[in-house]
């Protein structure tokens, strides 16, 4: 191994979960375009080494405040991609017995407290979380993946701000892909860097390539040892690309002149390819990574099978298990 830093089963673990969530999101996708999914999904496509990189800096029982991106954060958790999928078909075998879908998509074994359509939504929820650790001396971290839009809410600057002063443990990592919607982000925010605005709390703030899982993994690392140890949260600014457009339903259209050339680089710096290749140089065989490969596959086809055979709730259940 030329790499001295990682295991070769630490290296394939991170190839095994890119690619996994790359091949759901495609499936989910597929889904979409063949009219079996109520509602639209927001897809992680482009953006796997952000969520792959972070969760594997976190224990088990650490906790997630996840967005309306919410898929690869369940993936990098290690939920259950077949639960995954027939909640996203709206089927009784889903995570919430198919009442949440994609935007409500949760795994509370695996710490995941939610994905929110709430824009920002998840910020304060993931702050409560890291306050309750730290109140019951637990240990756990708390962790709220939010987009670069969100980190113009009032949520963000007010959870930030009471996080900060009270030393919560918790890292907030913001996923830059450029774009709320259809809005460049350069375009409503003043800095280069929305890091930056860490000082203004009197945290760290860290800028890393979101498209590089070792990077993302470091930088994560370091944010999560500061936060279990009681000295406070960090802000991770994951520079990112959204492949698609907003949801499976938007065209993008919109994409700016300057953005559409800057497309072509972007997905040059492809996560999930370029670990690839990047393993094959760090000799690990291409036998090894074909089987990877393969059983992701065979888990893949597994779970779209068991979300369609799942059937609908039954109409008699439209008032379990929720608040009225
Ligand atoms: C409070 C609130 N405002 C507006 C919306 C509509 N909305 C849904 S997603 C989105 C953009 C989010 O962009 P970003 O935070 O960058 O996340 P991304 O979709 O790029 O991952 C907006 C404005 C919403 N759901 N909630
Ligand atoms: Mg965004």
């Amino acid at each position: 191994m030329a790499n001295k830093k990682y295991s070769g089963n630490q290296l394939k673990g991170f190839y095994e979960t890119m690619f996994k969530m790359r091949r759901f999101e495609e499936e989910v996708f597929e889904f979409y375009k063949k009219g079996m999914m109520p509602g639209l999904a927001h897809l992680y496509l482009g953006e796997e080494a952000v969520a792959t990189g972070c969760c594997a800096a976190l224990n088990d029982d650490d906790y997630i405040g996840s967005s309306h991106r919410g898929h690869g954060h369940l993936v990098a958790r290690g939920a259950r991609i077949d639960k995954m999928m027939a909640e996203i078909l709206g089927k009784r075998d889903g995570y919430s017995r198919g009442k949440g879908g994609s935007m409500h998509i949760m795994a509370m074994d695996k710490g995941i407290l939610g994905a929110n359509g709430i824009v920002g939504g998840e910020i304060p929820i993931a702050t409560g979380a890291a306050y309750s650790a730290k109140y019951r001396g637990t240990k756990q971290v708390a962790v709220s993946f939010f987009g670069d839009s969100a980190t113009n809410e009032g949520t963000f600057h007010e959870s930030i701000n009471m996080a900060a002063a009270w030393n919560l443990p918790v890292v907030y990592v913001i996923e830059n892909n450029l774009y709320g919607i259809s809005v460049d982000i350069r375009d409503v925010t003043n800095t280069e860097d929305l890091a930056d605005r860490a000082k203004g709390y009197g945290i760290p703030g860290v800028v890393v390539d979101g498209m590089d899982v070792l990077r993302v993994y470091e930088a994560m690392t370091g944010a999560v040892r500061r936060a279990r140890s009681g000295k406070g949260p960090t802000i991770i600014e994951c520079k990112t690309y959204r492949w698609q457009g907003h949801h499976v339903g938007d065209p993008g259209e919109y994409r700016s002149r300057r953005e559409v050339n800057e497309k072509e680089l972007w997905m040059s710096r492809c996560p999930v390819k370029n670990f690839r290749e990047y393993l094959v140089a760090e000799k690990i065989s291409k036998k090894e990574i074909i089987k990877i490969e393969a059983d992701v596959e065979a888990e893949v086809t597994a779970a779209v099978k068991f979300a369609q055979d799942s059937p609908y709730p039954d109409a008699t259940e439209a008032f379990d298990s929720i608040y009225v």
